[in-house]
Formats: C-alpha cells, sequence, structure tokens
C-alpha cells in the first residue's frame, strides 16, 4: 500500500458528520483513513464507503479481527464488501485464523496488516511478550504488511528485523500516546495519527506542520 506523506489519519470521532468535516480539512496532505470501532459503530459500517466517495482517500478498517478462522472470514468479507481497502488483524489467535482473513483479502484484491504488539502501556503483560513470535508467524504466511508501536521503539525495531525491509509496517501512538514521528519513521513505513490532528483547532495546519518536519 502506497500512503501519501507517511501519514495515516486515525478518525476515531464518534459524530459521523464531524469525523466527515474534519477529514475533510487534511485530505489534501493524506490519501489514507483509519476507521475503527468508535465511528462504525456511531455511524454504520456505509461510513467506510462515504469516506472513500467524498474524499476519494484509501480506508484502513481497524477492526483488530480476532476471533476462529470461520467467522474471522465472515468479518473480512463483510469488511471489503464495504469498500474497506485494508482490514488490521490481531495475531495472537494463530495462523489459521490470520490465513482466513489472507484468504478473503486475496479473493478480493484487499490487504490484511496484521498487528504485531500494542502501544499501550499495558500491552507489556500479554502481547508485548508474544509479538516477535507473532511476527514470524506473519514472515511464515507470506503476510506483507504490519502494525507495531510507535510508543515502543525496541519492540517497532525488532519487528522490522523479523518482518525484512520489503515488508510495510505502519505504526500507531504518535502525539497523544507519547510516540516521536521522526524516530518512528526510522523503522516504519508510515505513522497512525489521531488525536494530535483531529483534536486540533486547525488540523490542516497540524498536519501540514507534521509534514515539513518528516
Ligand atoms: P491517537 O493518535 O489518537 O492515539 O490514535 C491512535 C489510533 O491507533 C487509535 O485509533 C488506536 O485505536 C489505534 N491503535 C493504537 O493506538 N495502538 C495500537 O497498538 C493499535 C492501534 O490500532
Amino acid at each position: 500500500m502506497r500512503i501519501e506523506n507517511n501519514i495515516i489519519l486515525a478518525m476515531d470521532l464518534t459524530d459521523p458528520a464531524e469525523a466527515l468535516r474534519v477529514t475533510g480539512q487534511v485530505i489534501d496532505y493524506i490519501d489514507t483513513v483509519k476507521i475503527g470501532y468508535p465511528l462504525v459503530l456511531a455511524a454504520g459500517i456505509e461510513c467506510i464507503q462515504e469516506f472513500k466517495e467524498e474524499l476519494q482517500c484509501q480506508v484502513i478498517a481497524d477492526f483488530k479481527v480476532a476471533d476462529i478462522p470461520e467467522t474471522n472470514e465472515k468479518i473480512c468479507n463483510i469488511t471489503f464488501k464495504h469498500g474497506a481497502d485494508a482490514i488490521i488483524v490481531h495475531g495472537f489467535t494463530g495462523p489459521d485464523s490470520i490465513k482466513a482473513c489472507m484468504d478473503a483479502a486475496n479473493k478480493i484484491g484487499g490487504e490484511i496488516f496484521l498487528l504485531t504488539d500494542m502501544s499501550h502501556p499495558g500491552s507489556g503483560k500479554f502481547i508485548g511478550k508474544v509479538s516477535e513470535e507473532i511476527a514470524k508467524i506473519g514472515v511464515q504466511l507470506g503476510v506483507e504488511n504490519y502494525v507495531a508501536p510507535a510508543t515502543k521503539i525496541e519492540s517497532l525495531k525488532s519487528i522490522r528485523r523479523i518482518v525484512g525491509d520489503d515488508a510495510f509496517i505502519i505504526s500507531p501512538g504518535v502525539g497523544f500516546q507519547g510516540g516521536e514521528a521522526i524516530e518512528t519513521l526510522k523503522f516504519a513505513d508510515a505513522i497512525i495519527v489521531g488525536r494530535t490532528i483531529y483534536l486540533s483547532r486547525n488540523p490542516r495546519k497540524t498536519i501540514k506542520d507534521l509534514i515539513d518536519i518528516l
């Protein structure tokens, strides 16, 4: 996936009109928006198509899919049918669950991002302990895209080492969660930024300033 200016907007506002309006203010600078449960549960899954049509952007559906293979397949099919370009999938559920998502994506020409480790402090308790194994399973399965945290540069670095330079890594946690954009982009291909942009008084200026420093 090619991502303009290496920035993905995480649009987690829950008022659908506001979400569209704020994204519209920055869409000149980016071409990829991550939409997850907050907006989809508030607005309905149709919001994926609405974003794509109104803003001409790519949409990554952040559904952190984490079920048995058969259910994962259904979740992916519905998500791609509603226009998502890619879907984020958990890895701790194991290879068969990941593979079901890959197969669903391949059938429709979509992509999956495999979540290896997470950015919040509590992630050290469970997922952080198995993140390298998750990345290794991804490599074995032929997964090309990964999610790894900007708040844990050592983890991001080791995941990059495992998945290799040809893999595509996107990284959340820049800004509000403490991650640093320039440092993160030494190891990741794109950063995911949410509140720093959409809660800013001037989202357009904030994203332009961010692009200028990168
Ligand atoms: P913010 O920049 O406002 O912290 O948003 C980060 C976004 O990335 C949120 O949508 C969050 O759900 C997501 N995310 C994350 O912060 N850490 C992870 O490990 C995985 C995520 O998907």
